[in-house]
């Protein structure tokens, strides 16, 4: 049996122990659970014959006091000044008698060590008798027992808050029975969705509605985080689809664990998963997803330990390790993603009555409003070591678009208070109206990129988002320009119209140019394909809400329809490769945002406007309804906005 060689304390490794083949014939590879057992119990052992030895130790002081506190017990105390003679009637104890009760006494404590030590190796053998699984098994149990006791103590309740007014979560029944079959539809629709997720892909991020199986991509990282199931739950909830709400309740309870070595993107969980269960929390008023928003938010909490304070794209949830993409220009953080923190942290403070997470948002608005705008725009990318823009690349689409979208909420958040966020957000627009926004030859109204100077005359399906942007912010408008704006609105959501009106299948491509003889229609292939985004609806239906103009709820069942026609399969829904293509090929996943934004901006289309009022509700990027917050007498770090 070879003797392994202990590292000193540095916080190597220790080398793999060989207990050599005779002793455990099984067990000649490398046990390197079981060898940390077997060296716990070793230590203990040894740490138990140091406890013996250092009664043993020829320390006369300790002796003495031994012995007075013997003598205290059983005889009574002898003053030796007075020549140790018969006092008060007792007994004198001479020199020897006092050494053969210590001899005694020793004798009794060796005994007693050499029991526990006997028992102690004793111990060892047993354990040393056992096979690799009964040691694991015991390791995981004690694990296990410390994974308990951590969970217990992140699951602290939190301080109650006043809940804000929440107005018209049951409602939006329509009187007129088309609008109702419509509406019914869509739930039909939302049900399949849901079901077959739950049949194939229950717990996995998203699903695959063609192979049937779960789905997942690098957004949420390497772990089944049930991606779909939070992002889904405030539509069930809307829908009345209260049983299925409870089967995501009870998924969530249960398995939803934060604690898992996973590098997920910070912007992605936060507008799916803190958005998703702030909403489910007010709708429903379970305190199980506030308390699982807060411990998710804790984690993403690293992503902020930059030299500026601009988060990282990515965080692991476990290590706390910050990274950004590679694909970004020069190491940057992305402006959509760093911005569209701000509702989600906002109602984080307001709920735990922590300010950390406010503080956060407001630093990185407090930076960009120190910084030089080229032309007034915001590039997309900005480096968290240096503070500095990357590539100057602005777009109103991917890579910029919510920032945009967050400063005219933070402000509808705030009741209206944080003014400035509403200054931000209308010289943004007044810079984007400037330089991105044009009409087509065609008298298609579009807004391009831009890149490095240069205006590329493209638009993404994502950018169709702004259509209810500009209507939602037109009231509050400098200058009082809400006519302007909400026109804007229209003409962007009738570009984006046609721009699904001009494919075979009657769903919108992932971009389109305006180029040449080229209007509203996709040209390089890699474009052409259409993955259930919401953009399109979700302008119809805030275009919808402010005009009341039929043609939106056209426009939007048209969509419903050609989604059930083209992207249903019987096991779920799934994007198309190519709009324009009479026999489409799918891209087998079903998005969790079709659950959380598409069906349910379809949902509240066919629904009276009581069901979530936009003067008590503001939807963050995924359609999260949180409520707007009242906060007159509530300090969140000192801004006077929230005073
Ligand atoms: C959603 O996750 C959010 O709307 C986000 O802001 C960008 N787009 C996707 C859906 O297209």
């Amino acid at each position: 049996m070879t003797t392994p060689a202990l590292l000193p304390l540095s916080g190597r490794r220790l080398p793999p122990l060989n207990l050599g083949a005779s002793a455990f014939p099984h067990h000649r590879a490398t046990l390197r659970l079981s060898e940390k057992f077997i060296l716990l119990l070793i230590l203990s052992a040894f740490i138990t014959l140091c406890f013996g030895a250092f009664f043993f130790l020829p320390d006369s002081s300790k002796h003495k006091r031994f012995d007075l506190g013997l003598e205290d017990v059983l005889i009574p105390h002898v003053d030796t000044s007075k020549g140790g003679k018969n006092l008060g009637g007792f007994l004198i104890h001479g020199q020897g008698h006092d050494e053969h009760r210590h001899r005694e006494e020793e004798e009794r404590l060796r005994n007693k060590i050499r029991a526990d030590h006997e028992k102690a190796l004793e111990e060892a053998k047993e354990k040393l008798k056992k096979s690799r699984d009964e040691i694991q098994a015991e390791i995981q149990t004690e694990k296990n027992k410390v994974l308990q006791e951590l969970k217990k103590k992140d699951s602290k309740p939190l301080p109650p808050v006043p809940l804000p007014n929440l107005i018209g979560i049951n409602s939006g029944e329509p009187a007129d029975l088309d609008i109702r079959e419509r509406r019914n539809k869509i739930k039909e629709m939302m049900k399949h969705a849901w079901d077959n997720y739950r049949q194939y892909g229950w717990g996995h991020n998203e699903l695959k509605p063609i192979a049937r199986k779960g789905h997942s991509t690098n957004i949420f990282g390497n772990s089944q985080m049930g991606a779909t199931i939070v992002d889904a739950l405030d539509t069930l909830y809307i829908m009345g689809l209260h049983d299925e709400f409870r089967e995501g309740q009870e998924w969530i309870d249960k398995n939803l664990d934060f604690s898992v070595n996973s590098e997920v993107s910070v912007f992605e969980v936060n507008i799916r998963f803190i958005g998703g269960l702030l909403a489910a929390y007010y709708l429903s008023g379970q305190e199980v997803f506030k308390i699982k928003a807060v411990q998710l938010a804790g984690k993403l909490l690293p992503a902020f330990n930059t030299p500026t304070g601009i988060p990282w794209a990515m965080v692991n949830l476990k290590s706390g390790v910050g990274r950004n993409w590679g694909w970004a220009s020069a190491g940057s953080s992305i402006l959509a993603e760093f911005g569209t923190l701000h509702m989600e942290f906002v109602h984080l403070s307001y709920l735990t009555g922590d300010p950390v997470y406010y503080n956060k948002v407001m630093h990185i608005r407090k930076l960009l409003q120190k910084m030089d705008r080229p032309n007034g725009l915001y590039p997309n990318y900005l480096n968290p070591r240096t503070g500095r823009w990357g590539q100057h690349h602005t777009s109103v689409g991917g890579l910029g678009d919510s920032f945009y979208e967050y400063l005219l909420k933070a402000w509808l958040m705030s009741d209206k208070t944080d003014t400035e966020a509403r200054k931000m957000y209308d010289d943004a627009i007044e810079a984007i109206e400037k330089h991105l926004i044009r009409k087509s030859n065609g008298g298609l109204t579009f807004i391009g990129e831009w890149k490095n100077g240069h205006l590329e005359r493209k638009m993404g399906h994502l950018t169709c988002f702004a259509g209810g942007m500009f209507a939602l912010g037109a009231d509050g408008s400098r200058d009082d320009k809400a006519g302007h704006y909400l026109q804007l609105g229209a003409e962007i959501a009738h570009t984006c119209h046609e721009s699904y009106d001009r494919t075979t299948l009657k769903l919108g491509p992932e971009a389109f140019k305006f180029d040449g003889g080229v209007e509203a229609v996709a040209v390089r292939q890699n474009e052409k394909y259409y993955i259930l985004r919401p953009e399109v609806i979700e302008t119809y239906w805030y275009m919808w809400r402010f005009t009341h103009d039929p043609k939106y709820r056209q426009w939007g069942w048209e969509a419903a329809q050609a989604i059930d026609k083209y992207c249903r399969v019987s096991g779920g829904f799934s994007g198309v490769k190519d709009v324009y293509s009479s026999s489409p090929t799918y891209d087998d996943v079903q998005q969790s945002f079709f659950l959380a934004e598409t069906l349910k901006y379809l949902y509240l289309l066919f629904s009276n406007d009581d069901l979530l009022p936009l003067d008590n509700w503001v939807f963050n990027t995924e359609a999260h309804p949180l409520p707007v917050l009242h906060l007159a007498n509530t300090t969140l770090s000192g801004n006077p906005a929230y005073r």
